[in-house]
């Protein structure tokens, strides 16, 4: 079994140990997995290309891990919770027994329909508990999923269809979000109209909706399971051979293809799973995000799976049919652990307790967080109100190219701190450098965070362009993998991400985070949620820009820009004070939740025209860019 921590001191040992001695830390981990041939070398690695191989020589399938070698012991334990958008529609729960039956199924269906090893396979669905068995039917097979959430834009589907070249798209035919049903299938077939390499797309009925059909490339999901059976041998896979492409946007230019290889990550996650969220036999485990993003990828499917959990998979949103439905889920499912976004707390918190009083949400042990530097006003009321004072929060840094948790508490096991995400992971190795690239020793200091030795999850290339992938992370920092984070270690030696570097505001020469002062501004009690960027001034060279959402209407704007000044001025200090403050209805956000930035200095810098703001179509509220600009000519 993969070992998890259960005291502070083992930790601090077990720290130790791993810093020491990487390689025979990683390999005893490695060990309790199933592999069809033990690795020769543990670990090659250099940073400047970079080259990172990790169980090199080492042969092996993860669905056998997350699915076959359970049957035994737990095939009958529920492995998938599927929580419907209708909440009047049944739940559906799927036994590791039937989960590797459906699996092998529908591998076969891939099978059926030309994909081989090594061919990428896109994914376009909504979250149904078809788009996890269907992702580990690639792996299955060993084709390389690209799952790009439903929602996005044919033009940006396109995109990664063609940087990719999959050979085939799984869609549905619509897709239900709260009161909302959205095509799907329309969606594909305008994109693919640009994919000389889609030769087959196979459609899932889901809202019934609907669609035009091309006798050519599309199959019927259901029609093509008919044709196959249950019995699929695993395809043996070199531990660096690829396990899936993740597409993250950047703040400029073409999408990213990060890649991830299946041994390292395998491990990586199982163990992450297990000592951050100190997952117990029979846990119910709950983590909202959408498979479209990384953190679906590693803890609702991979992760849970491969350490033999109950993972809940939730396909509707959190205010539908309302503000209560997440806590109505906890209840119903008697969920243990419940992982989700800063941006969705918030959210329901200006919701009002109306919302959470009407249910018990005993059966809470653990509360995790994910995404963004989640404020003080958040965390606690989360730990208040959710929690019941009872749950440890653990608020986990990780990235899309990290592959897993980096940085978290350990449930019960370590100390928290409010907005820190506190202390590495066993075989993490952060560092703070300075603008030359040197380390900064000690405590109470702040600099880019960095990582300066390799992990088994961490990013081999990016798709296609490993040139691109050593440029943004491997060259600014010689020897070390950067994150893009600004990240302060305090006086205890505990971590707090201060926001994207790329986002840090210089007033007069003073490097300003943005999570530090948004955390500030949030403290007043009208503010739902806040953002600032940095806008031209001619003394300061830079100043404050603060867009704020706001409870209710507002009777006196000035008196209310006033206060929350003097409540930036006393949490962060008059450094941070905003020069100006917009009231917004809403922030421009991607699909996992986080503010985007860029486009709101635009703004800021005067920008009025939304053709110079980069592919908004990805966001998850794009007609807000719209009414931003539009408040912006007031301030
Ligand atoms: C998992 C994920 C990565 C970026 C990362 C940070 C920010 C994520 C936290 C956080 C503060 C956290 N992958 N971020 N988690 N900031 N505290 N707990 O989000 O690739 O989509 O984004 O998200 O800036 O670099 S991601």
């Amino acid at each position: 079994m993969t070992l998890q921590i259960r005291s502070l001191e083992e930790y601090n040992e077990v720290y130790k140990q791993s810093v020491a001695q990487p390689e025979q830390f990683w390999a005893e981990q490695a060990e309790t997995f199933q592999w069809h041939q033990k690795w020769d070398k543990v670990l090659e690695w250099e940073f400047d290309t970079p080259d990172v191989k990790w169980f090199v020589g080492g042969k092996l399938n993860i669905t056998e891990n997350c699915l076959d070698r359970h049957l035994a012991e737990r095939g009958d334990q529920t492995a998938i919770i599927w929580e419907p958008n209708d909440p009047n529609a049944p739940a559906k729960t799927y036994t590791y027994k039937e989960l590797h039956s459906e699996v092998c199924r529908f591998a076969n269906v891939l099978k059926n329909n030309g994909i081989k090893k090594g061919d990428r396979v896109c994914f376009y669905l909504p979250m149904v508990p078809e788009m996890a068995i269907a992702v580990l039917a690639c792996a299955r097979i060993g084709a390389i999923h690209s799952v790009v959430f439903a929602g996005f834009s044919a033009s940006s589907l396109a995109d990664r269809i063609n940087d990719a070249a999959c050979k085939m798209v799984l869609c549905s035919d619509g897709n239900f979000r709260g009161k909302k049903q959205i095509p799907v299938k329309a969606v594909v077939d305008e994109a693919i109209a640009t994919c000389p390499s889609i030769e087959t797309v196979i459609m899932l009925k889901h809202t019934g909706q609907e669609v035009a059909w091309n006798e050519k490339t599309d199959k019927n999901w259901a029609e093509e399971l008919t044709k196959v059976d249950n019995v699929c041998p695993a395809e043996i896979m070199d531990s660096e051979d690829t396990l899936f492409i993740l597409y993250t946007s950047g703040s400029t230019g073409k999408p990213k293809g990060v890649q991830h290889s299946c041994g390292g990550y395998m491990v990586y996650t199982t163990f992450s799973f297990k000592n951050v969220f100190q997952y117990q036999d029979g846990d119910v485990y709950w983590c909202t995000a959408d498979v479209g993003w990384i953190t679906g990828h590693s803890y609702i499917v991979y992760g849970p799976l491969a350490a033999g959990a109950t993972t809940v998979m939730f396909e509707g949103v959190p205010t539908f049919p309302d503000a209560g439905r997440f806590w109505e889920v906890c209840d119903k499912h008697k969920v243990n652990i419940f992982y989700t976004a800063p941006t969705a707390i918030r959210a329901l918190m200006a919701k009002g307790l109306e919302y959470v009083t009407p249910y018990k949400l005993d059966t809470l042990k653990v509360l995790g967080t994910v995404g963004e530097p989640i404020n003080e006003e958040a965390w606690h009321w989360y730990d208040e109100h959710i929690g019941k004072k009872n749950c440890p929060i653990v608020d986990t840094w990780w990235q899309t190219e990290t592959g897993g948790i980096m940085i978290s508490p350990l449930a019960n096991i370590t100390p928290l701190k409010p907005t820190f995400a506190t202390l590495p992971l066993p075989g993490i190795q952060p560092v703070l450098v300075n603008a030359e690239g040197e380390e900064i020793e000690g405590n109470d200091v702040e600099g880019y965070l960095c990582i300066k030795f390799p992990w088994p999850s961490m990013i081999r290339t990016t798709w296609g362009d490993h040139e691109r992938c050593r440029n943004v992370y491997f060259n600014r920092f010689k020897g070390k993998y950067f994150t893009g984070d600004g990240c302060r270690r305090d006086e205890d030696g505990m971590y707090r991400i201060i926001g994207r570097v790329d986002d840090v505001i210089i007033v007069s020469g003073h490097n300003l985070g943005t999570a530090e002062i948004e955390n500030g501004i949030n403290q007043h009690a009208r503010v739902v949620e806040s953002a600032v960027v940095g806008f031209p001034h001619k003394i300061k060279g830079n100043a404050v820009y603060a867009y704020i959402i706001c409870d209710g209407d507002i009777d006196d704007v000035d008196a209310l820009k006033k206060e929350i000044i003097g409540t930036v001025s006393k949490e962060v200090g008059p450094i941070a004070k905003p020069d100006k403050i917009q009231f917004v209805p809403g922030l421009p956000k991607t699909r996992s939740g986080k503010i985007m930035r860029r486009i709101l200095r635009k703004i800021a810098g005067g920008d009025r025209d939304t053709s110079n703001m980069g592919d908004i179509s990805t966001l998850l509220n794009p007609e807000i860019v719209a009414s931003v600009i539009e408040g912006a000519e007031a301030v």
